[in-house]
């Protein structure tokens, strides 16, 4: 088509064409934005660009908040024109991704997908030929079905749906997935929030369709980037139900999921419920079971992580379907009592746009008297991403980092100050922020410190303490430490063997070589990797790993300060040194009084008291 119409006498052009079009776009853009019709109400960008925080009910109904405009998504993803970023292609073929089955692109479609991709991060074309009420697997235990035949008597909730600039069908398959597999007499309502979304398809397109929705669903709006906390907080000031579930706007929930997250709030409105978190494939939109023994809690660079039940939390399970606690919530997805959730503080409405709220609302109710659990008989599907498809207003590291250091100086007392002595970023950003209020907050719902919540809800922690050891483990010998593997796999240097490097001694580069060692034995470090003793000798050497925490006593040492040695608890053989061609590491080997034996903890200051 190009060709034929470009062709002929205009073949000579042909090079100055992605320019001319490039100027056309920019034009229809700038007339675009000139005058955007919102919510029925012109409103001049003048309005949008100056105009302080300004609010208003427009004559629909819908909240509107007036104020900076920022961002231009043609200008931020690349190669993107505006007819790309604008056009609704949602186009369903009837049993494309059927039962979470994957999408397969055909290979002459591979270009255009790669091209879509970019917009939203995601398989976009797979998910336009998704109908929005695909079918999913239960993937729930057997069990789980029988457990809630009484739910008519558990409260109503309203669905908070949040989004920026997301796609068409990945936000309506997540109203859909809400509205077919959840009983309707527990659907208060939904509300979407727009934060800003610059694409036509969510304006009036969107207003239009969702009236016809079978459940009653509201659509409210701001004008300027606010960010998910902010977005999330006028869509909980304006709910009705006396429960609040969010979900992320490129979700699917299946059969059950929300039966089983009211009926822990009907028995105890001071729980914040999750789901199991499924996975929605990126490239292929299939659906993914988790794993349903997943709790949730931190690094030393407060970056959330997931981690396993161990031998201990496990025998402690009866109930397989029980709900069990976990530290912290991934953040997106959760249902809450609606009074409870004000009552606690909401959300730090200084959090920027993406990031650390979850840390914060999870420190929160923790050390306020509530507690976060995960229900396994509930399930839902995330579309997971790789990287973000929006823009940071502010810049990334600077909006997420003065959103992490908040969380530290509201919530974390002493580990506040660990984590800025070791985090440089995060602590350029500490003395910009008031706090104030939250410290207010914290006082007035006489919370718990930090100390109590490591202790009684994550006692497996791999963070300082004052009762345990922190600092380097230096051997005597070498006159090095030993560091925590990173970086590649080699053949003669397998990530994950325990060995030794010069010992460094700039804080920004220290956390490698910092070791906790509690009481009980455990030598561990960041991401709850611990020092673990070989089972068996391979080439006659009993090469010592450093790996996943297990809370096994195959990981247990113990130091003897007169000898200086570090003796493995169960075959009491002592940590040593091999640097050889063939290997270089630890292991573990009989004593003797040979110096590479002998290792010095040397502890590393981490807090001022
Ligand atoms: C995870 C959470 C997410 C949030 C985040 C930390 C899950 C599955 N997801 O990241 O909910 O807790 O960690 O902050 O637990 N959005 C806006 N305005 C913005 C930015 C985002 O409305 O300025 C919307 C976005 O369209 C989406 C939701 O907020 O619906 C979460 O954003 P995300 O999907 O990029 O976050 P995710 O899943 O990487
Ligand atoms: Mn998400």
């Amino acid at each position: 088509m190009f060709k034929a119409m470009f062709g002929g006498p205009f073949r000579r052009c042909r090079r100055v064409w992605p320019g001319v079009l490039f100027i056309v776009s920019l034009f229809i853009v700038t007339v675009w934005r000139r005058s955007y019709n919102f919510g029925g109400k012109e409103i001049h960008p003048k309005h949008i660009y100056r105009g302080n925080q300004e609010e208003y009910i427009d004559k629909k109904g819908m909240h509107v908040i007036v104020g900076h405009y920022i961002g231009n998504a043609v200008r931020d993803i690349p190669n993107a024109t505006y007819e790309m970023l604008n056009t609704n292609n949602f186009k369903p073929e009837p049993k494309a991704g059927e039962n979470g089955m994957p999408v397969v692109t055909e290979p002459r479609d591979l270009l255009k997908m790669q091209q879509l991709f970019q917009i939203n991060r995601f398989n976009l074309m797979a998910s336009d030929r998704i109908p929005l009420n695909r079918t999913l697997p239960d993937v729930r235990r057997k069990k789980c079905k029988y457990l809630y035949k009484d739910f008519r008597n558990y409260p109503r909730s309203s669905i908070i749906i949040v989004f920026h600039n997301e796609a068409w069908s990945t936000l309506l398959r997540t109203v859909w997935s809400v509205i077919n597999r959840s009983p309707k007499e527990l659907l208060e309502e939904i509300i979407l929030v727009d934060d800003a979304s610059e694409r036509e398809f969510l304006r009036k397109p969107l207003e239009d369709y969702i009236k016809n929705l079978p459940i009653k669903t509201r659509l409210i709006r701001s004008l300027n980037r606010i960010g998910l906390v902010l977005a999330r907080l006028e869509g909980a000031k304006i709910a009705t139900g006396e429960v609040i579930t969010f979900l992320d706007a490129h979700c699917e929930c299946t059969e059950g999921w929300l039966e089983a997250l009211l009926a822990r709030i009907a028995q105890d409105r001071k729980v914040a419920v999750c789901p199991v978190i499924d996975i929605i494939n990126d490239d292929t939109f299939a659906y993914v079971k988790s794993f349903e023994l997943h709790w949730g809690a931190f690094n030393w660079n407060l970056q959330f992580r997931w981690f396993t039940l161990d031998s201990k939390q496990l025998m402690k399970r009866k109930i397989i379907t029980d709900p069990f606690a976990t530290p912290t919530m991934a953040g997106g997805l959760f249902a809450i009592d609606r009074e409870y959730f004000f009552e606690i503080g909401s959300y730090d409405n200084n959090t920027k746009i993406w990031g650390g709220e979850n840390l914060e609302l999870s420190f929160r109710i923790w050390q306020c008297g509530g507690k976060i659990e995960i229900v396994p008989c509930s399930h839902v599907g995330h579309l997971f991403r790789k990287s973000s498809p929006y823009t940071f207003p502010g810049g990334i590291s600077k909006t997420l980092y003065s959103n992490l250091a908040r969380v530290a100086l509201v919530w974390m007392d002493e580990w506040g100050e660990f984590y800025f002595r070791f985090n440089q970023q995060a602590r350029k950003m500490k003395d910009e922020q008031d706090v104030s209020e939250r410290i207010e907050l914290r006082k007035r719902l006489n919370c718990n410190n930090f100390e109590w919540y490591l202790d009684n809800i994550w006692p497996q922690h791999f963070f300082p303490k004052h009762d345990r050891f922190f600092g380097k483990i230096r051997n005597i010998e070498m006159d090095q430490c030993i560091i925590k593997p990173i970086g590649k796999t080699t053949s003669n240097q397998p990530m994950g063997i325990a060995r030794l490097e010069n010992c460094v001694n700039d804080t920004n580069n220290v956390a490698v070589e910092l070791f906790v060692m509690t009481n009980d034995g455990f030598i561990m470090t960041d991401d709850s990797i611990c020092m673990d003793a070989p089972e068996k000798e391979v080439n006659g050497l009993s090469k010592v790993r450093i790996m996943a925490c297990s809370g096994y006593s195959r990981q247990k040492w113990e130091y003897i300060e007169e000898t200086k040695q570090i003796i493995h608890s169960t075959n009491r053989k002592c940590l040593d040194v091999v640097q050889t061609e063939q290997y270089d590491g630890l292991v573990i080997r009989g004593c003797t009084d040979s110096k590479a034996q002998q290792w010095v903890l040397e502890s590393v200051p981490w807090t001022t008291n």
